[in-house]
């Protein structure tokens, strides 16, 4: 047995450690054990609504159509989201397979989505609707047993004390001067409103940080009081590097996790923490009546697939409009995944990357009992794969059908059977023996 002295001097030592390597965030075992709810969940979905919905032009119009404050403070006079059913959301979530919401509380136009006291831009005191629709919204996740995390941004172009400013927001017509600490101050009381008021939060998603990358943002003062109020929640910040210390999560935008198709990702080297990538079903995040790129069912259940296959989670976004509507092409494809998943999801939840790394034809995951191989680009019936040590009993996840594996130095050849294969996902499962 360990004495108390030698367990004592084996903490200090671990301290010191953590302190040498800048390390001071130790989670909460509540912290720890959301984690892994977290992983297992794999699939959110996002959710970006903001007065900039009536503009139907994206959640950027205001920075990308140069909009002072003056003329986009006439928006939530015309935003009164009359058809808004929080109810229908939840369900429509539940029911594509999703176990949890991320909503934007704040983007970056500063406007709060809820009945804030800390300024009249925000939904109750400055909409003809009136009401808050993130208390509305967490009533309805905590009725129907899923869980919600806020969206809230760093950046701010209304805020007067967003100053100096950073690398957007200079068209807003504010006065160049400003308390860069008393917007912090704002922002924490805030953040204080959302984690006291809302029920139990799953966690904050931070993003806007990159705007100003060089600023003290009083992260360790943020990121303590959040983890004080609510140790559970898990605190993720898509500044596009690696995590920094206090954060439970690791996210990144529009890529699975070491890509980087959108020019934004080259720094976010892959940390130790749970992943989530984040995507879009057309192109835009907040609500954009002109963008149809509509990515298909396939494409969408495929960057799951392969999300999992890299540990991630992934977080698929919709725009309502300002009516609180979400629209059909958005639905139907929620509603096909959905479908998918209750005929495939034991290949998805639960598990984590598979003993294969991701590859050009698919993607592996794995449980405690379980070896999932998804077949999602490969028309011939022989897969020349690595070995996998440790699993037997090889099929067809849809029929049980056997499938032939054949040794070869030090691979391993698949044999699926002609008319196997399935135009999303061939799964052949693997028991570990
Ligand atoms: O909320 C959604 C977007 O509005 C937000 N993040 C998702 C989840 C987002 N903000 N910016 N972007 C997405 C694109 C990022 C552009 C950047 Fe840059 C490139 C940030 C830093 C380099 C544009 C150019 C902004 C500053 C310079």
């Amino acid at each position: 047995m360990i004495s108390k002295m030698k367990l004592k001097f084996a903490l200090l030592l671990t301290g010191l450690c953590l302190a040498a390597f800048g390390q001071k965030y130790q989670p909460a075992p509540e912290n720890l054990q959301a984690r892994e709810w977290f992983q297992d969940a794999k699939f959110g979905l996002f959710i970006h609504w903001g007065v900039y919905s009536v503009l139907a032009d994206g959640e950027w119009v205001m920075n990308n159509k140069k909009i002072p404050v003056s003329e986009y403070e006439k928006l939530p006079a015309k935003f009164n989201p009359t058809k808004y059913d929080p109810a229908a959301w939840v369900r429509m979530a539940k029911d594509a397979g999703m176990k949890y919401i991320t909503i934007t509380s704040k983007h970056h136009d500063g406007f709060a989505m809820w009945g804030t006291r800390q300024t009249k831009w925000n939904i109750v005191d400055a909409t003809p609707y009136g009401k808050d629709v993130l208390k509305a919204l967490s009533e309805e996740c905590q009725k129907q047993g899923i869980k919600l995390f806020f969206y809230h941004s760093h950046l701010d172009w209304h805020h007067p004390d967003y100053y100096p400013r950073g690398r957007t927001g200079h068209d807003t017509g504010r006065p160049e001067s400003g308390d860069f600490n008393k917007y912090l101050d704002f922002m924490d009381a805030q953040l204080t409103e959302l984690l006291t008021g809302y029920g139990p939060i799953a966690g904050i998603w931070f993003d806007g940080w990159w705007d100003r990358k060089d600023q003290d943002w009083r992260l360790d003062r943020t990121y303590s009081m959040i983890h004080r109020l609510q140790p559970a929640a898990l605190i993720g910040n898509n500044h596009h590097v690696a995590p920094f210390d206090g954060e439970d999560f690791q996210m990144f935008e529009k890529d699975l996790p070491g890509h980087n198709t959108t020019g934004f990702s080259e720094d976010a080297t892959i940390g130790q923490l749970p992943l989530e990538s984040c995507n879009t079903i057309s192109g835009a995040w907040g609500y954009n009546a002109n963008d149809k790129r509509y990515k298909s069912t396939k494409d969408l259940i495929h960057f799951l697939v392969r999300s999992a296959g890299y540990n991630a989670n992934f977080l698929l976004n919709v725009g309502p409009t300002p009516e609180g509507e979400i629209q059909p092409e958005f639905q139907e494809r929620l509603a096909a995944m959905g479908k998918w998943l209750r005929a495939n999801g034991e290949s998805i939840y639960g598990t984590r990357g598979g003993p294969l790394t991701a590859r050009p034809w698919g993607a592996t995951t794995q449980n405690d009992s379980k070896v999932y191989i998804h077949i999602l680009d490969w028309e011939d019936n022989l897969l020349a794969i690595p070995k996998i040590e440790g699993v037997t009993n090889a099929r067809l996840m849809k029929s049980g059908t056997k499938i032939k594996t054949t040794a070869m130095g030090d691979g391993m050849i698949l044999q699926l059977p002609s008319g196997a294969h399935d135009e999303i996902d061939t799964i052949v499962v693997f028991d570990k023996k």
